[in-house]
């Protein structure tokens, strides 16, 4: 996310999101986040589903994240 004349603008990082070797990224409603786009069926609150992380520079990760529901106003963009 990114905030250009007072609006808050989302769209990919290019080239991807980098991970300085040694030093914490943090993803965070409101800054750098994993968006779910072209979903093949719904996410249901409570479940648990898996997503897989890829990396330039070292094998892929599979972690399970949880489906929360999203607090109105919570994070500005998604609603
Ligand atoms: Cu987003």
């Amino acid at each position: 996310m990114t905030t250009e004349g007072g609006m808050m603008k989302m769209g990919p990082i290019e080239g991807g999101l980098p991970l300085p070797a040694g030093q914490a990224v943090a993803l965070a409603p409101g800054g750098n986040h994993i968006m779910l786009m072209e979903l093949t069926q719904p996410l249901t609150d409570g479940e648990t589903v898996p997503l897989t992380l890829s990396f330039a520079a070292a094998p892929a990760v599979t972690v399970q994240a949880q489906v929360r529901r999203v607090t109105p106003g919570g994070d500005g963009h998604h609603g």
